[in-house]
């Protein structure tokens, strides 16, 4: 036999016995950002259940409930999603009352939920 292929002889030869490890899949669950609307003292309440509405499909009954709870506690969550679709939102919803001459802000935030 020659030298040259007898691999037992060769010392960092694989033998086929060799334990490999399998990549762990590099794939995790996006974050999450929630959408929340400032309370102000001038947008009136029917404004902002309309954009309740039309912006994050809420009920009328969930979109007043959230409009009145965002008038005594001065902020809260409209909904939650990923951050491109959070970013988006707000944006939306800024130019939108910018453009009905309403001061109401919208700004979207990291949260630790999944849904809301
Ligand atoms: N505080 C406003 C009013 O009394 C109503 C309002 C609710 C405004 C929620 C903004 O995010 C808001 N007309």
């Amino acid at each position: 036999m020659s030298k040259m292929n007898d691999h037992n002889h060769v010392p960092y030869f694989d033998h086929g016995d060799t334990a490999v490890q399998e990549a762990k899949p590099q794939i995790k669950e996006p974050s999450m950002y929630q959408v929340v609307l400032l309370n102000d003292d001038y947008t009136p309440m029917d404004f902002v259940v309309e954009l309740l509405e039309l912006f994050f499909y809420h009920s009328r009954e969930k979109a007043t409930k959230i409009m009145l709870d965002i008038h005594h506690a001065g902020k809260g969550v409209c909904g939650i999603y990923t951050e491109d679709v959070a970013a988006t939102k707000a944006t939306l919803v800024n130019e939108y009352s910018q453009s009905n001459q309403h001061p109401l802000r919208c700004e979207f935030e990291p949260c630790n939920q999944k849904e809301f």
